[in-house]
């Protein structure tokens, strides 16, 4: 009997996983039967654009995060897969930071030229999964019919993301605040808060980003409130840091510091939660977002059941070419080329690469943490070897260029480590270059 494989999700992460079946068939190798389960009705996960928030057509929770005027938030030479390289999808090199829409291009590309759309059952949501015996019972929904049914399978990999359940706190006052209050996960159009005071709490990754957008966009000004610790960039006159929120009175924000200040909108920047309610106890994952995640060996294989895998569920320094690195080793575990081995074991290895993390001092250790990580990986395998640490050194270019202009960042170019090429500069600066679509980003 054919073995079977399900895998929960179309976006880069199960696109890799069918893109390394894929490249194993033809060097000639057999593989299982493979379904992709996938809610949206197109692939490319995030990437997939949206305008819609909260549920969907179906009374799904709306899977997007991303939105309009998306740029790379780090330089494509850190992410540019190794079989697949930039050159030739778009049959020249291309600027450093391309918009969604390019880079949903890009991952399409690839897939499209591996053809392996057809094991992909769009519309149909993953409601519930758990072992019976030795056999995955996994019960989907195909939306459009409102058609359940359940089917076995010998091993499944999950890749339905962890951007996508916002992480929502409350703070006093917000049920009497007269304006928008919205998660970063609802941020559709910067547009919408042209000449407001807007005030976004968190400092990571959609702080600085919505706040750049919101900026670019015209916002009247921008209040960023931290819990921890200040971005710290050098910010344009009309952005400012400030401590925490304590309380909204009306449209007045009261911060720690007791400076207050008249805001129109809110927008809470404050992460994101792995979610995955169609999994039972014993299967389902439970980790804090960071680089070496719970009970997973070699960031992976599910130390409690080695025939359920995970994808992507790290936080991403890397990701696209991490994704790789994770689904080649996947299915050579799942070939039997790589041996798993018993629990204990397993168990070590996460421990180990939990300390291995929290050794680190800043960001610059943890891009060499992951870089490693996927060396490690690949090392295993037969993907295509490239220059990791140079894709590190990119990464550390961009730390030092956001460090000096964070407005100006998104100019700067980087080489390929795949092809060993420079990209060009980009034929306007960022934060001119109000048209994000794929045909005027590529005129250079
Ligand atoms: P996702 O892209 O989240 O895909 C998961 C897929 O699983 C989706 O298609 C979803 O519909 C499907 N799914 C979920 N639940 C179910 C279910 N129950 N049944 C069936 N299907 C399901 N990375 C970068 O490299 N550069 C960037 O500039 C960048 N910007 C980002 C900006 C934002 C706002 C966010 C949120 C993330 C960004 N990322 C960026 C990181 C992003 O996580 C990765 O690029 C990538 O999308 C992760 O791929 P994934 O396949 O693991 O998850
Ligand atoms: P992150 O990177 O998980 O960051 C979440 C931020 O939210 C972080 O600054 C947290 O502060 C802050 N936070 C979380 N809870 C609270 C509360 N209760 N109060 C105040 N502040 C809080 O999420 P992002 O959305 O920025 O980035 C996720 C991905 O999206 C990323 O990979 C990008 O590629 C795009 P802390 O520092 O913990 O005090």
């Amino acid at each position: 009997m054919t073995k079977r494989i399900a895998i929960l999700g179309a976006g880069p992460s199960g696109l890799a996983q069918l893109r390394a079946f894929q490249s194993a068939r033809e060097k000639g190798e057999e593989t299982p039967e493979i379904v992709c389960f996938e809610k949206q009705s197109d692939w490319g996960g995030l990437w997939n654009y949206t305008w819609r928030t909260g549920v969907d057509q179906y009374g799904e929770p709306v899977h997007g995060s991303m939105y309009r005027y998306l740029w790379s938030n780090g330089p494509k030479e850190g992410l540019e897969f190794a079989d697949y390289s930039f050159e030739e999808h778009f049959g020249k090199q291309i600027a450093s930071y391309p918009p969604r829409a390019v880079l949903f291009d890009y991952i399409e590309g690839r897939v499209k030229k591996a053809n392996v759309r057809d094991v992909i059952r769009f519309e149909t949501v993953v409601r519930h999964v758990e072992k019976v015996g030795d056999k995955f019972q996994v019960t989907v929904c195909h939306l459009p019919e409102e058609h359940v049914y359940t089917e076995e399978f010998d091993y499944v990999i999950c890749a339905t993301g962890h951007f996508s359940t916002p992480n929502v706190p409350e703070f006093e006052g917000f049920d009497k605040f007269p304006g928008r209050i919205l998660h970063a996960h609802d941020f559709r159009d910067a547009v919408e808060f042209k000449d407001q005071d807007i005030l976004l709490i968190g400092t990571s990754y959609s702080a600085e980003d919505i706040g750049s957008q919101c900026w670019k966009y015209g916002a009247k000004s921008l209040t960023v409130s931290y819990r921890t610790q200040p971005m710290g960039f050098k910010w344009p006159d009309n952005w400012e840091e400030v401590p925490l929120l304590v309380r909204m009175d009306g449209n007045i924000a009261h911060f720690k510091d007791g400076s207050s200040k008249k805001i129109d909108s809110i927008i809470l920047c404050t992460g994101y939660q792995h979610n995955f309610p169609f999994l039972v106890d014993g299967l389902c994952l439970n980790t804090a977002n960071r680089l070496a995640t719970a009970d997973l060996y070699k960031g992976v294989v599910w130390v409690h059941d080695p025939a359920m895998f995970y994808l992507g569920m790290q936080d991403q320094w890397f990701t696209f070419n991490m994704f790789d690195a994770q689904a080649w080793w996947v299915r050579d575990a799942i070939l039997g080329k790589i041996q798993i081995p018993d629990k204990a074991t397993m168990e070590k290895d996460v421990a180990d690469r939990i300390a291995r993390e929290d050794e680190g001092k800043d960001d610059y250790d943890a891009i060499k943490y992951q870089g490693d990580y996927i060396k490690e990986l690949i090392d295993e395998t037969d993907y295509p070897s490239f220059d990791v640490d140079g894709a590190c050194d990119a990464f550390y270019a961009w730390k030092g260029h956001k460090k000096d202009d964070i407005m100006t960042f998104r100019n700067q170019s980087y080489k390929s480590v795949i092809t060993g090429t420079m990209a060009p500069a980009h034929h306007t600066p960022w934060k001119d270059a109000l048209d994000d679509s794929l045909e005027v980003y590529l005129q250079n």
